[in-house]
């Protein structure tokens, strides 16, 4: 008997199909009538599948009264009720390093395209502005500049080594001082790290102790030269007070990959000229997604033959 597994948002055709040559897949996210369709099946399942964005709620957890794993595709799990997982001991697992070195090379990519224009830039060849207008308006520079990584954990050090190579000044917050950063300046307060950096990466685990880490005060001391980045999730921002900062130019400009509410973003994002937008992507190249569905898939088989789990969280 294969075991039955709730599955809660789509994967590439490549995961769909082992996955459900080993499991009984319940679709939770096809389903037109979800609390009826959990009613139906919830006592049959025995793992979930989810993705980082879309996690697992309480609600969910509680109507799957013999669940034993949540297999999470993605490094973020804090859409997960971890609370509710510890108290019924429900194992979680995610899928980190894999994705590490796409997620950097994105910030990395973020911060060339606003400081260069490069959207604007493409634009005024395709419309015919550089024949008809003249050069394009001159950019900023990013090698040489000051950057702050607010979170060196496994991204946050491969954005700094990318860094490197940029000659970038480089320091970090984090709630402690890290042995493996080479000769990068610890700054324990975010505020006083925004006041030096021409560019903030935010590469945070998002928890309840990191919401809206990056808020007002620390927009402010970024100032209006300088340009925030996150890759990580949308609640360590403030978004009422980085859509204000934007908007009176009080930052210069911001890059995001995460929003609340994702993919329904705040309206007034796509307002902002000085905001580059990307769709959650950040982990979305064929040979990473591959490697975190194998992820997901291995940690399933590992849990129901009785194995090791390979990426434990809990
Ligand atoms: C998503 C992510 O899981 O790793 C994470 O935490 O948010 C992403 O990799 C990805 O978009 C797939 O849904």
């Amino acid at each position: 008997m294969k075991p039955t597994i709730l599955q809660m948002g789509a994967y590439p055709e490549w995961d769909e199909g082992p996955l459900n040559e080993n499991y009984d897949v319940r679709r939770y996210f096809e389903a037109p009538d979800r609390p009826a369709f959990l009613a139906d099946c919830g006592a049959d399942i025995r793992a979930i599948a989810t993705r980082g964005e879309l996690g697992a709620s309480k609600d969910i957890i509680d109507a799957c009264p013999n669940l034993e794993l949540i297999s999470v595709y993605g490094v973020g799990y804090d859409a997960v009720d971890l609370t509710a997982c510890r108290a019924r001991g429900v194992r979680v697992t995610n899928t980190p390093d894999v994705l590490t070195g796409d997620v950097a090379d994105l910030a990395v990519a973020m911060m060339l395209a606003v400081s260069r224009g490069l959207v604007g830039a493409e634009a005024w060849v395709r419309n015919g502005d550089w024949a008809n207008v003249g050069n394009y308006p001159l950019q900023h520079r990013v090698w040489g500049q000051r950057a702050g990584v607010l979170g060196l954990g496994r991204i946050g050090f491969e954005v700094a080594k990318r860094l490197r190579g940029f000659d970038m000044e480089i320091a970090y917050s984090d709630i402690s001082e890290k042995p493996y950063a080479p000769d990068w300046t610890y700054v324990a307060d975010p505020v006083a790290l925004a006041q030096r950096s021409d560019f903030l990466f935010v590469t945070l685990a998002a928890s309840a102790e990191t919401r809206h880490i990056v808020n007002s005060e620390v927009l402010g001391a970024l100032g209006s030269d300088a340009v925030l980045i996150n890759v990580s999730r949308a609640s360590n921002i403030d978004e009422a007070a980085l859509i204000d900062a934007l908007q009176t130019k009080r930052l210069g400009a911001a890059a995001l990959d995460v929003f609340e509410g994702e993919p329904a973003i705040d309206p007034r994002f796509l307002t902002l000229p000085n905001l580059l937008l990307q769709p959650h992507q950040a982990s979305g190249t064929v040979e990473t997604r591959k490697a975190m569905g194998a992820l997901v898939r291995q940690n399933l088989d590992a849990h129901f033959a009785g194995e090791a789990l390979l990426t434990p969280v809990l």
